[in-house]
């Protein structure tokens, strides 16, 4: 089998499409390296307290800070002066980041959450980047948000880096799930899972059992019926939870299964649980439909939401089709309540200006 480098992938991939101007493959390509330098930071990361004030400072030569923070800052450094985009948006910022005045901007528009599930960190469990990428909608020469609030059906690529045993960078332009591991002695990303596809039988689910609490009656019956013990008596599924979306995700991705974060009713006007939809729900979506999988909010395709608010968060269920079906089929069944609660939020409008 050839070596094939993450650029040469790319590369190749382009080639098969005449119109293709290489922009967009410079933009993934920028995406690796940023994981490159992220993904060396967070290796060493327990070694933060020990090496004392003389390491203690980064690549651009200023004190050390919270890998998130880093990271967050090195995905930008990495793609503000390019000229391929015209906005960008973290899960980090408030609002959408405006290219600075003093660099060109381009037609896309790129939303990633730089280091999520950093609270992992501290105990040596894998974390991950998040990232997508939209074609620019606005007239203007800046992006606005109207750029960043597009519906996940929209995405022209998305992909994730898992900075775990191994370094992995994941990522679909439309074509397909490919999957790069980086080989930390050169310093490049290798084919490693060429063309990913969600085995057709699932081994796990993947949901914080400890909310069960809090769960709506259809997930609970549901999380049951995974479990083999509500329903028609399927084998049940093993479970496994580490609590980090991209490692959750990554693993159901190549044994097949199913990720559950669902709405509840905890909390009167916040019926929609905890992951964002753009930094989180989008690109995972949109990378589980190109591997012959699903996303849903419990109602319908994560990808058919259009986004009110940049920040927004969203009921996640994701993994082999039949098995996110089957939460659906339950919510539709057991959750009216929840429903009636929740379908407001869902059908918002963004307030653009
Ligand atoms: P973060 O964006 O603040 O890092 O939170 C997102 C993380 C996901 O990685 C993970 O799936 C989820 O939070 C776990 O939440 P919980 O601890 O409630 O199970
Ligand atoms: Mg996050």
């Amino acid at each position: 089998m050839p070596l094939v480098t993450i650029e040469r992938h790319i590369l190749e991939t382009q080639r098969r499409y005449p119109g293709a101007t290489g922009i967009f493959s410079a933009m993934l390509y920028d995406m690796a390296l940023a994981a490159k330098l992220i993904a060396r930071e967070t290796t060493r990361a327990g070694l933060a307290g020990i090496l004392g004030a003389a390491e203690d400072h980064n690549v651009y030569g200023e004190q050390q800070q919270k890998l998130d923070v880093y990271a967050n800052q090195t995905i930008f450094r990495m793609n503000d002066h390019t000229g391929r985009l015209c906005v960008m948006a973290s899960e980090e910022h408030e609002d959408i980041i405006p290219i600075p005045p003093r660099f060109d901007t381009g037609k896309y528009v790129l939303l990633f959450d730089p280091l999520d599930g950093s609270s992992n960190i501290d105990v040596n469990v894998s974390v991950g980047t998040i990232f997508s990428i939209h074609r620019k909608v606005s007239k203007g020469e800046h992006g606005t948000l109207e750029d960043v609030l597009q519906p996940g059906r929209r995405l022209a690529a998305a992909g994730y880096v898992i900075y775990g045993s191994s370094t992995m960078m994941v990522y679909s332009a439309g074509q397909g799930v490919h999957g790069f591991t980086l080989d930390p002695g050169v310093g490049e990303f290798l084919l490693s899972h060429d063309n990913i596809r969600v085995p057709a039988t699932a081994m796990y689910y993947s949901a914080n059992q400890g909310n069960e609490k809090y769960w709506t009656p259809g997930v609970r019956r549901y999380i049951k019926w995974l479990q083999g013990i509500e329903g028609e008596g399927r084998k049940p599924l093993g479970h496994r939870y580490i609590g980090s979306l991209v490692s959750d995700f990554h693993r159901n991705l190549l044994r097949g299964g199913v990720f559950v974060y669902p709405g509840d009713l905890q909390k009167p006007g916040e019926p929609y649980g905890k992951l964002r939809l753009m930094f989180e729900a989008q690109a995972l979506a949109f990378l589980a439909e190109q591997a012959g999988g699903y996303a849903s909010d419990g109602l319908g395709d994560i990808l058919d939401i259009q986004p009110h608010n940049l920040h927004q968060r969203v009921p996640l269920f994701i993994g082999n089709r039949d098995l996110v079906e089957k939460a659906e089929e339950y919510i539709r069944k057991y959750d009216q309540e929840w429903v009636a609660a929740y379908q407001p939020f869902r059908n918002q409008q963004p307030a653009l200006t």
